[in-house]
């Protein structure tokens, strides 16, 4: 264990000196902590068998750029180690609390979240990449404009740690968590624009009281490059509002 930790360690630091990007580190639901995917460990450990996890598998921290791509989804994924094998029991109601690696502070933009429905299945045998999955949005925080803050900025106080609330008003069932944050500081740059990090990770939701699954986009498909919040190039000291990327939150 000692030599897993040094060379994780190495392989963290020499990640964060090419690029300073992240990932979720930790969920935790229901008083549960949860891992996520390591792109950096849990890859070398795939072999033979791949950890169980909740999350689905990443290469690498590095954002996706373009919205209209198949990695928008989950994040540039790991087909080949399969569909995560775990889910976690979440009531309805209840709080996600999601910490980030530590996120750069050069970076500033939003966070959305979505839950797709499993169609009735279980989640381990049904990819949410298929392009009929549909994701409603259930979250999301942006500007805020008492600080004048980002939530990017204002979650580096805490840890990079962030809570998103599950809605009440859902069928009971299994669930893919789409969870984004999208940073915004190099929308004016053309050879980079904006990143979004999409983070999939499976739940079970419990005392929902809801009896249909809410109208749900595609992803791709819900974004595009020049949507506002997404193309946003305002000078911070102008900011009024913030019009967030996606359709609006139509649960809670
Ligand atoms: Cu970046």
């Amino acid at each position: 264990m000692k030599c897993l930790g040094t060379v994780s360690l190495l392989v963290l630091n020499v990640a964060k000196l090419v690029r300073g990007h992240g990932y979720v580190e930790e969920v935790t639901i229901g008083g549960v902590k949860y891992p996520g995917y390591n792109p950096y460990l849990d890859n070398h450990i795939a072999k033979p068998t791949p950890p169980a996890r909740l999350f689905y598998p990443i290469v690498e921290n590095h954002p996706v750029y373009d919205p209209t791509e198949g990695n928008i989804t989950c994040n540039w994924t790991r087909e080949e180690e399969g569909l995560p094998k775990l889910t976690a029991v979440a009531r309805a109601g209840s709080n996600m609390t999601i910490r980030w690696t530590r996120w750069p502070e050069s970076h500033f933009g939003p966070q959305m979240t979505y839950l797709a429905w499993c169609g009735g299945k279980k989640c381990s045998e049904y990819d949410v990449r298929n392009p009929e999955a549909r994701f409603f949005k259930i979250s999301q925080d942006g500007w805020n404009s008492r600080t004048r803050t980002w939530l990017q900025e204002d979650f580096l106080k805490n840890n990079s740690t962030l809570t998103v609330t599950l809605p009440k008003n859902i069928p009971n069932g299994e669930y893919v968590v789409r969870h984004e944050l999208l940073a915004l500081h190099a929308v004016t740059n053309d050879k980079y624009g904006p990143e979004f990090y999409p983070q999939c990770w499976q739940i079970t939701i419990t005392g929902g009281t809801g009896t249909t699954i809410p109208a749900g986009v595609p992803f791709p498909g819900a974004y595009q490059p020049n949507d506002p919040g997404i193309e946003f190039r305002t000078n911070r000291s102008n900011i009024v509002s913030y019009p967030f990327p996606g359709p609006p939150i139509l649960v809670n």
